[in-house]
């Protein structure tokens, strides 16, 4: 997989050569390209913000500088990812079509946006990491890079990610490691006995409580969800 990111701040990408991204790089898994939208600018002094027509506050990204760095890395198969406040909020079954595509080209926004155009042009999806504000689509870039790159082959082990789906849309169940008791805490009794029927049922049963508890939408869903696949199985 490819993933081509255009931003007006390349040196906030330095440090993703870590982690799971670095192995995946290191492992010729994923080829991932900063590319630095004010090289594409034709203005003399590489200018790649301008006033808003209509008045307002702050800068808008001009179309030039990004629609010729678009068009210098898409392809066919390219999808165009704009990181944008009014996109598509980013969940995991995004991420998972995200990661199905040959190539992505990530446009990062900074100031106020980018001039409308530019989506009219060339953006596929415009996607937003949550409801609150930043101050450019840097850093969700980066959220989607760690996201789509643990799907890539062999970046993680593939147990992972089969587990993810087994609980599908739960929150996770505590975990617990040596010692056996910490500070008069001690490990539930279940987890020690060595019972992986039981133990399953367990780490169910607390995810589906932690779920009802702090997350009543994805909790919803579930048990939507089970009553379909109970109706499905019966046919
Ligand atoms: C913040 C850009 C606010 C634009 C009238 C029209 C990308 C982001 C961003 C930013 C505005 C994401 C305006 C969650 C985010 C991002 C910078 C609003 C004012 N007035 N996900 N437009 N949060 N943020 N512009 O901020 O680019 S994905």
């Amino acid at each position: 997989m490819k993933i081509d990111i255009l931003t007006l701040f390349p040196e906030m990408f330095d440090c993703i050569k870590a982690s799971i991204i670095g192995r995946a790089i290191k492992a010729n898994k994923v080829e991932i390209n900063i590319i630095d939208v004010r090289q594409f600018s034709i203005e003399k002094h590489k200018k790649c913000d301008d006033y808003p027509y209509g008045g307002g506050f702050g800068m808008v990204l001009t179309p030039q500088p990004l629609y010729d760095a678009i068009m210098s890395v898409k392809i066919e198969k390219s999808l165009v990812v704009l990181m944008s406040p009014k996109g598509d909020v980013l969940n995991q079954g995004k991420v998972c079509e995200l990661a199905k595509y040959e190539h992505l080209i990530i446009v990062c926004g900074h100031y106020e946006g980018i001039d409308e155009r530019i989506i009219n042009l060339c953006v596929d999806c415009e996607i937003s990491i949550g409801d609150y504000i930043l101050t450019g689509g840097e850093i969700p870039a980066m959220v989607i890079l760690d996201a789509v790159c643990r799907y890539v082959p062999d970046v993680i082990t593939d147990s992972s990610l089969l587990e993810e789906s087994f609980s599908d849309g739960l929150l996770e169940y505590p975990q617990y490691t040596r010692p056996q008791e910490f500070k008069g805490l001690k490990v539930p009794e279940i987890l020690i006995t060595g019972n992986h029927q039981k133990i399953n049922d367990w780490r169910l049963k607390q995810s589906i409580k932690i779920t009802k508890e702090r997350r009543k939408d994805l909790y919803k869903e579930f048990i939507k969800k089970s009553k379909t696949n109970q109706k499905n199985e019966k046919k």
